[in-house]
């Protein structure tokens, strides 16, 4: 085991995949990757580890109520995990997964160091639990509404318990001697003030089911859920050699708030009895919310699918709201008006155009290269990355892009003060230029963790090698230009959100459902949008009208897979402009398991034919904006698009699709 500064071991919780990815697993991902980048820069050999948790009662339901296998079942949703991770360019170096053999190999060997201890005992469990959090709820747990909104099952049965009572004190002591091991310090603060109160023993058997981790030397029983989970920290580490063993301790978990207890008092306690080093740092994040501060839940139809967000404003775009506009450890609103804001603003206007400034000109006036001589200023890019090194060691990567933020400023100040564009001398516009080109170096360096392929692609521009930070030596090289492409094109001017909203509540009764016009159309002929890569320019029949349609869709179908497809259109949106080609309506799609977006199927229904849920009845008098469309709730159930429980229909039939339950509909 190590304790080399210069290795780091990073890991995120591993996700239940009883659905498909959501928000906050997205989200978490992208905090933890970002710390792995900022470690890469600063010269650190980094282990990265993600992965699934799938063993459980809350599993073995899911895959029940799906008809399938547990390891059927967890084998296909963990590819839709995957995908989502690899598009959004996670750089795990491992994917563990707890059905794996490698897996239970180091549950069963954790269980036996504990248990050569005398820390677990045989006794009689009856508690009432929560599957959905896959854990016991104590009455104060109730009495503060946990779980209010989840189904409680009673448990009675035989179980094997840990000694986690017997632990406190050393957790406690631990806790109180690290002042980094929590981090935020609020979260500190609440679990030091429950380990004020006595700590129970931890049941961590299981005999009523039996997808799991079976105990060795009771087979009767599996392993409880999180005692299996956390020892994946481990567990992956140990093959496929002992090479990778070094990197334990961990140097940072990236966790939720939810989990606390399990990893700042549960862990600690299984390592100490097993006689493995604590990991060096918990790293506590708060939620996403959506818009109006309430949690994302299926049931209220206010869930954003990351994915959706993906397609929209790119993934680097997406990486960058997360890790700028939440508060590090704080709970944050997902709004995609603030998201459009920060995207024409902080990406557009900051980043995008001041790499369009120094390229244009400095082919036009230089020729394109930039030699460094005497007379070229400092914008003072080393202190800029000291400032935000000290904000990524404090887990504080919202201020770390605050500096940055406020550097690109700094040098887009510099160039608006210097004016170079009104410079006569040529070799006075080179030294302004080769100045910002330097500091860009920095900058797009600090950007890399962040936004990693608009760091390289801005990098190609302005002819700067990224590179890892020690390595820099400022003023000694010169930089040859290239011509840049718009990096952010300017969307759309955001919606009027707040104002339509106002106009229309006094109409709350009013189903929006009726507002939309959704109609059965077939793709007839598919073009590769020029200017967008992954757009497909598709012109549609609805019912023997043609329809110029932009659609997502190029890396999930091949021309050939959409051409002469039925697919189903919401035909009355605003007409918009994707990068000069008409969009008069969207095709409605949902995503598979494997992670593809593919078009729902109106089956035999014919071109021009509506599609309508029973009992409400469409009376469309107007084009609906698309922030409109986005407030109306069109999920998967059992295959089929429904809307409020209620099933979608055209006069042929229901509107089919194989994305899982629960996945929306956009
Ligand atoms: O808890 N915002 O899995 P999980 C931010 N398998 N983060 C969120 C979130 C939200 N709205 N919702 C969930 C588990 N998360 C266990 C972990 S680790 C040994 C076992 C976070 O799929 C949540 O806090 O329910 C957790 O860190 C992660 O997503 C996975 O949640």
């Amino acid at each position: 085991m190590s304790d080399s500064s210069d290795s780091f071991y990073i890991t995120t919780a591993i996700d239940y995949p009883n659905g498909i990815p959501h928000m906050g697993h997205a989200y978490e991902k992208v905090l933890a990757d970002f710390y792995a980048r900022c470690a890469r820069l600063q010269g650190r050999d980094t282990w990265f580890l993600i992965g699934l948790d799938e063993h459980g009662l809350k599993i073995q339901n899911a895959a029940e109520e799906a008809g399938q296998a547990p390891q059927d079942f967890v084998d296909e949703k963990s590819k839709a995990f995957s995908h989502i991770y690899k598009h959004l360019g996670i750089s795990h170096t491992d994917f563990i997964r707890t059905s794996e053999p490698r897996h239970h190999k180091f549950a069963q060997e954790i269980y036996r160091k504990v248990a050569d201890q005398e820390d677990i005992y045989k006794g009689d469990y009856e508690t009432d639990y929560c599957v959905s959090c896959e854990k016991a709820l104590q009455k104060s747990d109730i009495a503060a509404g946990e779980c209010a909104d989840h189904p409680k099952t009673r448990i009675k049965e035989e179980t094997y318990f840990f000694r986690l009572g017997k632990y406190r004190d050393a957790v406690r002591e631990h806790i109180r001697e690290n002042p980094d091991f929590i981090v935020p310090s609020e979260r500190r603060n609440e679990v030091l003030s429950r380990l004020e109160d006595e700590v129970h023993d931890l049941s961590i058997s299981r005999s009523g089911f039996s997808w799991g981790v079976p105990l060795p030397d009771d087979p009767e029983h599996v392993l409880y859920v999180w005692f299996d989970a956390l020892s994946n920290y481990i567990s992956a580490l140990k093959e496929p050699d002992a090479s990778r063993e070094s990197y334990w301790p961990a140097d940072c978990h990236v966790i939720g708030k939810d989990i606390l207890w399990f990893h700042t008092v549960i862990w600690p306690a299984m390592l100490l009895s097993a006689g493995l080093p604590l990991p060096r740092q918990v790293y506590v994040h708060g939620f996403i919310l959506d818009e109006d501060g309430k949690k994302m839940a299926k049931s209220l139809g206010n869930v954003v699918n990351p994915m959706e967000v993906v397609g929209e404003f790119g993934v680097d775009a997406t990486r960058f709201y997360f890790l700028r506009a939440f508060a590090s450890g704080q709970d944050g609103r997902f709004s995609i008006g603030d998201l459009e804001k920060r995207y024409n603003s902080e990406l557009g206007n900051d980043l995008g155009n001041l790499i369009m400034r120094i390229s244009k000109l400095g082919i036009s006036r230089t020729g394109g290269t930039l030699n460094p001589s005497e007379g070229i200023d400092d914008l003072g890019g080393r202190e800029v990355a000291g400032e935000y090194l000290d904000h990524v060691k404090a887990r504080e990567h919202n201020k770390a892009l605050d500096s940055l933020w406020a550097f690109l400023r700094k040098i887009n100040g510099y160039l608006t003060e210097k004016e170079p564009w009104k410079v006569e001398d040529d070799s006075v516009v080179e030294k302004i230029l080769y100045t910002s080109t330097e500091a860009m170096r920095w900058a797009l360096c600090l950007l890399e963790p962040a936004m990693p392929s608009t760091a390289t692609s801005a990098a190609e521009v302005l002819g700067i090698e990224l590179g890892k930070l020690d390595e820099f030596s400022p003023g000694a090289r010169s930089y040859s230009l290239q011509p840049a492409k718009a990096l952010f094109p300017r969307r759309e001017k955001p919606k009027k959100d707040k104002v339509e909203k106002k106009k229309k509540q006094p109409q709350g009764e009013v189903d929006p459902f009726t507002k939309l016009e959704l109609r059965v159309g077939i793709i007839e002929e598919v073009n590769e949008h020029p200017d967008a890569d992954t757009l497909y320019a598709m012109s549609v029949d609805i019912g023997g009208e043609k329809r110029s349609i932009c659609a997502g869709l190029r890396e999930h179908l091949s021309v050939e897979e959409l051409e002469g497809r039925k697919v189903l259109i919401v035909a009355n949106l605003k007409p918009a402009k994707f990068r000069g080609i008409d969009s008069l309506g969207m095709v409605l799609a949902s995503d598979l398991a494997d992670g593809r977006i593919w078009p729902v199927d109106p089956g035999d229904a014919e071109s021009g034919d509506l599609a309508t849920v029973e009992g409400v009845e469409t009376r469309p008098k107007k084009k609906l904006s698309k922030s409109a469309f986005d407030k109306v709730p069109l999920i998967m159930q059992d295959g089929r698009v429904t809307y409020t429980g209620k099933i979608l229909e055209t006069p042929a039939g229901e509107i089919v699709c194989d994305a899982a339950d629960g996945a929306s509909v956009r």
